[in-house]
C-alpha cells in the first residue's frame, strides 16, 4: 500500500531519467482517456499516469558508458530502467508501460505525448515544434509512460510564461535554411523537403532547434543530435515511400 508522497525514482533520475510527474487518470481530458483506453485492458484497475523523461546529456552518457547494446538504445533502455524501477516497487499487476511500445502494432497507436508533457508544465510549441520550457530549453523528450494502481501525490502545473513569448529576436526562424518557420508555425512539409535534399544541412540536425538560446549548456552532444534526426529522417523517407 501506497501512501501519499512524492513519485520520486533517484535510480531512474542516476541514469538520465531525469524528469518524473504524476497525473490522476481521472483529471486525464477525454482526448488522453481515449488514446489510452486501446493500450491497456486493465484501464479501471490503474489510478495514474506517471510520465517519465529525460533533460540534457545525462541519458545519452549513460548509455554509451554502459555496455548496453540495443538497435533501439534510447527507447530499450528507458523501457529496460523502467521495468526495473517499478518492479522494484509495485506488484507486477499494478504497474504497465505503455511507451515506449514492445511491438510495431503497438507503435500504431500511440499517445500524444506533447499533450501530456502540456497538461504537467513541460511543453509549450516553440517555432520548430518541439517542445521547449525554461529549465531544458528544446534539450528534453519523452522516455516513458507508466499507468499503475498508486496514490502518489500529483504534480501540480506550475509552469512561467513560454521561453518564446519572451524571446524577441526569435534567431530560430532565421536560422532554419528552409525558411520552414517564417510562417504560422513550422510548414513542416517545406522542412521534410528541404531535409530530403542531397545538400542538406539538415539530415542529422535541426538549425532551427541549435540556433535557440534557452538552455544552451543541456544541448545535446552532436552525436545524440545526429542519432535522433537520423532516425527522423529514415521515418520521413519511409512515409514518402
Ligand atoms: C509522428 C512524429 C513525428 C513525425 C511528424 C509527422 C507529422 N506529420 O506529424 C516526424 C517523423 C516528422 C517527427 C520528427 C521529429 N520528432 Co517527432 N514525433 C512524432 C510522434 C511519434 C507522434 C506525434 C503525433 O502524431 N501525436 C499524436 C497527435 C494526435 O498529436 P497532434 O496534436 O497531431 O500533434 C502534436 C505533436 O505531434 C506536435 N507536432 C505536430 N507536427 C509536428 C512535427 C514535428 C516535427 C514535431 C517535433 C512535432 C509535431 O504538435 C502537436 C502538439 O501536441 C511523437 C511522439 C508521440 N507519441 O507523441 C514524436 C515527438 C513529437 N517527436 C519528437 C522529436 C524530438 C522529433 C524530432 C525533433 C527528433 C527526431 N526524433 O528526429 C524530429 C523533428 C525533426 C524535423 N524537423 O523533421 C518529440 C518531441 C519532444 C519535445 N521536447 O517536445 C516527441 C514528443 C517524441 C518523444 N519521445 O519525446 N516526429
Ligand atoms: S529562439 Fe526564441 S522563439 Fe526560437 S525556440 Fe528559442 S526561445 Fe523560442
Ligand atoms: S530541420 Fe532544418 S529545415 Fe527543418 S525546421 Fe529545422 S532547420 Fe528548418
Amino acid at each position: 500500500v501506497h501512501k501519499p508522497y512524492s513519485f520520486e525514482a533517484k535510480e531512474l533520475s542516476l541514469v538520465g531519467l531525469n524528469l518524473q510527474a504524476v497525473i490522476n487518470l481521472k483529471d486525464l481530458p477525454q482526448e488522453i482517456f481515449n488514446q489510452l483506453s486501446p493500450l491497456t485492458d486493465k484501464l479501471t484497475h490503474y489510478t495514474q499516469l506517471i510520465l517519465i523523461g529525460h533533460g540534457g546529456q545525462l541519458l545519452w552518457k549513460k548509455i554509451n558508458s554502459s555496455s548496453f547494446d540495443s538497435n533501439n538504445p534510447i527507447d530499450d533502455y528507458s523501457r529496460l530502467q523502467t521495468e526495473m524501477f517499478f518492479s522494484r516497487h509495485f506488484s507486477t499487476d499494478d504497474f504497465e508501460i505503455i511507451f515506449p511500445a514492445l511491438t510495431s502494432s503497438e507503435k500504431q497507436k500511440s499517445i500524444g505525448l506533447q499533450k501530456l508533457g502540456e497538461i504537467i508544465g513541460w511543453h509549450n510549441e516553440s517555432p520548430f515544434r518541439v517542445g521547449i520550457n525554461q529549465e531544458w530549453g528544446s534539450w528534453f523528450a519523452y522516455r516513458a509512460v507508466v499507468l499503475a494502481k498508486s496514490d502518489y501525490l500529483v504534480n501540480q502545473n506550475d509552469q512561467a510564461l513560454s521561453p518564446c513569448s519572451q524571446c524577441e529576436t526569435k534567431p530560430c526562424i532565421q536560422a532554419c535554411p528552409a525558411n520552414a518557420l517564417v510562417g504560422d508555425g513550422l510548414d513542416l512539409d517545406q522542412c521534410i523537403s528541404y531535409r530530403k535534399k542531397a545538400d542538406s544541412k539538415c539530415k542529422g540536425r535541426c538549425l532551427a532547434r541549435m540556433a535557440c538560446p534557452v538552455a544552451k549548456e543541456h544541448q545535446y552532444e552532436i552525436d545524440q543530435i545526429q542519432y535522433h534526426y537520423s532516425l527522423s529522417m529514415r521515418m520521413i523517407e519511409n512515409i514518402e515511400r
